[in-house]
């Protein structure tokens, strides 16, 4: 098989994870890395052996031989990267949000569509095994019609007033900060899980700091305590946000929060249908539970060998042989790669217009707080 060319832009939390994930990928080449000055690039260059580095993005397109991108950087430079990216005729791997706004994100899958290319949107939880047993047990019909889903995703790094993140600034961040950074991996996987659409939402977002203490220096994501000298910000995106929705006949609701002490990464979802239900949380990952009616409630492992044949293909490691988050881009970033190589086959991943997708519940759950009224989400 011929050997495929990729790129990686930015180098801070993100930047190193994806690095990290590609040197897993058989027939995968990084071969440049792009950061904010040419000394940050090389230095992720060396430690991941990649032989070019740059502080100008641009030379990344410039450049014909790189076949794909892979987009790590906050999420303002995301459409202009992807766009030049999809212009200069490579595929594309971008990082949740797709965009600053749905109209942007319209614009990037349209012109990945024009143009034939690849392009997968990071929302890389979907990618545990127990996640994809979940909805396999579904799509089987293990839980019956599904009534009720439910869950959050808590996390308590931005809970002091000194917490300081590129996230709080909405011109970096884009309009919303908890529902658009990690509300949109709960809705993407309850859609995924589940196979239903959000069709309406009616959604309460909280400002607990109104000001925060911007460090003069800046602070990368979980970095922990802010040091030095601060300066007291306007903050205007929430660190809360509870949302209740409608999946066509479902109901369900969900909480997003960055201020929750002791919940480091704590994604929950649980659905519940007319013949049974099962909850997962990130930071159990290897367990799914799956709820009865009638008899013992129980607690199913991951072991490939005992799983869905279906789920059992997200899993590259025997039963008490942990799998985590390095594992699901890992998994994600093969499917994408597969796909680059057979043009032909059918994309099994999240793709631009599942980032459009999240755009539209945004949206409506920042309209809907606005008006505070439920809003239709657009199908
Ligand atoms: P970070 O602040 O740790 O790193 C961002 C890096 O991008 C910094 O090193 C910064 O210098 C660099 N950068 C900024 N502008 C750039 C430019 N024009 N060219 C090259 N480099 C540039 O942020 P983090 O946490 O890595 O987030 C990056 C993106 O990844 C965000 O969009 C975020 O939403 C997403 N993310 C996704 C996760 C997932 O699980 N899928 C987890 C964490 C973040
Ligand atoms: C910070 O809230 C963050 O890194 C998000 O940006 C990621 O998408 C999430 O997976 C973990 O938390």
């Amino acid at each position: 098989m011929e050997r495929i060319r990729t790129a990686v832009i930015g180098t801070g939390f993100m930047g190193r994870v994806h690095l990290e994930a590609l040197r897993r990928i058989e027939h995968v080449d990084v071969v440049e890395v792009a950061a904010t000055s040419a000394e940050k690039a090389r230095a992720a260059a060396a430690g991941y052996n990649v032989l070019n580095a740059t502080g100008d993005w641009q030379d990344v397109m410039r450049d014909p031989s790189i076949d794909a991108v892979h987009i790590a950087t906050p999420n303002d430079s995301h459409f202009p990267i992807a766009k030049a990216a999809l212009e200069a005729g490579k595929h594309v791997l971008c990082e949740k949000p797709l965009a600053m706004s749905s109209a942007q994100a319209q614009a990037l899958t349209d012109l990945a569509a024009a143009k034939k290319l690849r392009n997968a949107l990071c929302h890389n939880l979907r990618f545990y095994p127990m996640v994809q047993q979940m909805r396999a047990m579904r799509e089987a019909g293990a839980f019956g019609e599904i009534l009720v889903v439910q869950g959050t995703y808590s996390q308590d790094w931005m809970l002091y007033e000194t917490d300081w993140n590129w996230r709080v600034d909405p011109k970096v961040s884009g309009p919303s900060r908890v529902m658009a950074d990690i509300g949109s991996h709960f809705f993407d996987m309850a859609e995924h899980v589940t196979g239903l659409k959000v069709s309406a939402v009616c959604s309460d977002l909280q400002i607990f700091w109104p000001t925060r203490k911007q460090p003069k220096g800046g602070g990368e994501t979980f970095s922990g305590k802010t040091v030095g000298e601060t300066i007291d910000t306007k903050i205007v995106t929430e660190d809360f946000g509870t949302t209740l929705f409608h999946m066509g006949k479902a109901r369900g609701a969900m909480t997003a929060s960055q201020v929750s002490a002791g919940r480091k990464n704590g994604l929950v979802l649980e659905i519940y249908g007319t013949k049974g239900g099962a909850s997962w949380r990130q930071e159990a990952p290897e367990e799914l539970w799956l709820g009865h009616r009638d008899a013992p409630n129980q607690v199913l492992m991951k072991d490939p060998s005992l799983l869905d044949r279906h789920a059992a293909a997200f899993a590259d490691y025997p039963g008490g042989h942990a799998e985590g988050y390095p594992d699901t881009h890992k998994q994600l970033y093969r499917r994408f790669y597969a796909s680059i190589a057979d043009l032909s086959a059918k994309p099994d991943y999240p793709q631009f217009v599942d980032g459009l997708r999240q755009m539209k519940i945004l949206d409506a759950e920042l309209a809907s707080h606005e008006s505070r009224a439920w809003v239709d989400v657009p199908a």
